[in-house]
């Protein structure tokens, strides 16, 4: 049985979005969308542990991370559960992207259900930057946009 969930994005004037999320069945969690009021370039692109918005995007708490690994590549054996790399937005301001992400299921013990989908301002270094921040948060900067993850009809 298929499982749906979406994020409605917002947060800075002029910035939102909407991301969607289904689990196909095989263990990875197929997560596409559209973004647009983003500068153009590379931008993080995160779910963090909470689906608290009292203090906007600030109160999501840092990276979902139940492993207790160090921040990474959404492809690294060393990663976030969270952390799915950047998005790419073009010379419009608008980003269209899909990809299949392992560890982030929206049923179980692990779910994202709950949790907040979150866009920064500058690029993630995936770990790899050498700044005191790569293997926290990927030095991706402020939060620009972010939206809580909730169940959708499973159509
Ligand atoms: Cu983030
Ligand atoms: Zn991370």
């Amino acid at each position: 049985m298929t499982v749906k969930a979406v994020a409605v994005l917002s947060g800075s004037p002029g910035v939102s979005g909407v991301v969607h999320f289904y689990e196909d069945g095989s263990g990875s969690t197929v997560v596409s969308g559209k973004l647009s009021g983003l500068k153009p370039g590379l931008h993080g692109f995160h779910v963090h542990a909470l689906g608290d918005t009292t203090n906007g995007c600030m109160s999501t708490g840092g990276h979902f991370n139940p492993k207790g690994k160090e921040h990474g590549a959404p492809d690294d054996e060393n990663r976030h559960a969270g952390d799915l790399g950047n998005v790419i937005v073009g010379d419009d301001g608008v980003c269209l992207f899909r990809n299949i992400i392992l560890l982030i299921p929206l049923t179980g013990t692990n779910s994202i259900i709950g949790r907040a989908v979150v866009v920064h301002a500058d690029p993630d270094d995936l770990g790899k930057g050498g700044h005191e921040l790569s293997k926290t948060t990927g030095n991706a900067g402020g939060r620009l946009a972010c939206g809580v993850i909730g169940l959708q009809a499973a159509a």
